[in-house]
C-alpha cells in the first residue's frame, strides 16, 4: 500500500469559499471533494495532499470549515501512469463543511444539507468524493447515508480512514485487513491514511488518479 508512485503537486492556490451554491465559481478542472464528520481531519488531509501546510484552515474545535472551500492544484501524475492517469494537470480540491457537529443548530444542519446537496446536484465538474472516517470509529449512519446518496447520484466515492497515527501498529494491521475485506465485499475503495504524518497519502493520490480517469456515468 505504501510503494505507490507519488503524484507531484506543482502548485496549489485558494480559489473561492462559497457559503451557498450561487456563490460557487464556474466549473473548472475536475473536482475531488472531501466530506466527513466535523473534526475528522478533512482540511488537514487536504493540506497534506497539496503538500502545503496552512492552505486550508484547521482547528481543534469542530465546525471550522463552514462553506465549500475550493483550491486549484497543478499536479504531475505518477511517473509511468502517463496520460491514463486521468486528471492531466489541473485538479480542484473542495473542502466541505463537516456534519454531525454537536453544537450545530437545526438551522445549521439544514444549511449544511442544502449547501452540500446543491453542490453535488449541480453535476458540475465533481468526479469523486472522499468520505473520511476516523480510524478509531465505526462507520455511522451519516457515512452510510452519504455514501448511499452519492451512489444514487452516480457520484463515485472513496472511503478514507484517517488519523491512522492514533492507532498502535498492531491495531493498524488488524484494521487494514478488515478494510481490505470490506472493500472487496462492497463496491467501495478504501484507503487508510494519516493527515498528520502523511502515511498512505501517496497511495491515495494514485487511487484518485485512476478513479477519476474513468468517465462519470450520467
Ligand atoms: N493525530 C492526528 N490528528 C489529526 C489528523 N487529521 C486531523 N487531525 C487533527 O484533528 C483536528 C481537526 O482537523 P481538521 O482538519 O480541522 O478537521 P475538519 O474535518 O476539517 O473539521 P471541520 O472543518 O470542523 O469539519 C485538528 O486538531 C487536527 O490537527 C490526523 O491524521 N492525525
Ligand atoms: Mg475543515
Amino acid at each position: 500500500m505504501s510503494d505507490a508512485p507519488p503524484v507531484t503537486v506543482l502548485s496549489a492556490r485558494f480559489v473561492a469559499e462559497a457559503r451557498d451554491v450561487a456563490q460557487l465559481p464556474p466549473a473548472g478542472p475536475p473536482e475531488v471533494a472531501i466530506a466527513g464528520r466535523s473534526n475528522v481531519g478533512k482540511s488537514t488531509l487536504l493540506n497534506r495532499m497539496a503538500g502545503r501546510h496552512g492552505l486550508a484552515r484547521v482547528s481543534k474545535r469542530p465546525g471550522r470549515t463552514r462553506g465549500l472551500v475550493l483550491f486549484d492544484l497543478e499536479v504531475r501524475p505518477p511517473s509511468g501512469a502517463g496520460r491514463g492517469a486521468g486528471f492531466g494537470q489541473r485538479l480542484r480540491l473542495v473542502d466541505l463543511p463537516g456534519y454531525g457537529y454537536a453544537q450545530a443548530s437545526q438551522a445549521e444542519r439544514r444549511a449544511w444539507q442544502v449547501l452540500v446537496e446543491g453542490y453535488v446536484r449541480r453535476k458540475g465538474a465533481l468526479r469523486l468524493v472522499l468520505v473520511l472516517v476516523d480510524a478509531r470509529r465505526e462507520l455511522g449512519p451519516e457515512e452510510h447515508q452519504l455514501m448511499d446518496w452519492l451512489r444514487t447520484m452516480q457520484v463515485p466515492c472513496h472511503l478514507v480512514v484517517t488519523k491512522a497515527d492514533k492507532l498502535r501498529a498492531s491495531a493498524r494491521g488488524v484494521l487494514r485487513q478488515r478494510l481490505r475485506k470490506q472493500a472487496a465485499a462492497s463496491d467501495t475503495m478504501v484507503s487508510l491514511v494519516s493527515g498528520a504524518t502523511g502515511e498512505g497519502v501517496d497511495a491515495l493520490w494514485s487511487r484518485i488518479a485512476h478513479a477519476i480517469g474513468e468517465p462519470r456515468a450520467t
